[in-house]
């Protein structure tokens, strides 16, 4: 079964080949032909996933599944949530918004935070929902340079190195998005034709 990846991240394209690649053949938007931006407007991780899963779904008639994630700090009440992406200003200059949450969090002891993702299956038109969370604390400074977004200034609670110190193989299983997508894979096992 072929189905598109409702993504322009590029690294979540990879980290979601990783685990479902055996399941689908994937094709990514670029794949599809669909260049345009597609507008989050929703204030919620579920909301934003719908809406980007429903425009492919709608627009192109192929099934998809689609991510939207984000990071929750608890001392700065749970930002940047929804706007992780673009916490600095420009959207996905990660850098720049590791920076930010690093200025903000300057001094601060409680640093416990969480990845949050909803993941939005589209499949023979049905829809079906995700999600997945992991804890963790910022550490006060980047560590490694794997994964992308704020992986090196978060340490999985359990662990004594950041996402960033991480492969791929050893992040995903206990990543926000790894755990949707084993959810999203018991589903689909339940419900095989
Ligand atoms: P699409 O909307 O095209 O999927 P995006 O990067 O804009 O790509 P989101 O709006 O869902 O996606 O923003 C997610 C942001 O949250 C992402 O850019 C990172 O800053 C952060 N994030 C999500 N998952 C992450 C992970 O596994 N590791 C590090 N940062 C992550």
């Amino acid at each position: 079964k072929t189905i598109c990846l409702a993504t322009n991240n590029l690294h979540k394209v990879e980290e979601l080949q990783q685990m479902l690649g055996g399941l689908f053949e994937i094709k990514t938007l670029k794949d599809i032909g669909c260049t345009e931006d597609i507008a989050e407007t929703a204030d919620n991780f579920s909301g934003n996933s719908l809406i980007k899963a429903e425009y492919v779904y709608k627009t192109y008639g192929i099934d998809c599944i689609a991510d939207d994630s984000g990071l929750e700090v608890d001392a700065l009440n749970g930002e940047p949530g929804v706007y992780s992406a673009r916490y600095a200003g420009e959207h996905g200059n990660h850098e720049k918004n590791m920076d930010k949450l690093l200025e903000n969090l300057r001094g601060i002891e409680n640093r416990s935070a969480r990845f949050k993702t909803v993941v939005t299956l589209i499949l023979d038109g049905k829809k079906q929902s995700f999600e997945g969370t992991v804890e963790g604390q910022i550490i006060d400074r980047k560590k490694g340079d794997g994964g992308f977004g704020y992986d090196p200034v978060f340490r999985p609670d359990g662990y004594d190195r950041t996402f960033a110190e991480m492969s791929m193989e050893e992040k995903n299983p206990i990543s926000h998005r790894g755990r949707a997508i084993e959810k999203l894979k018991g589903y689909l096992l339940e419900n095989a034709e």
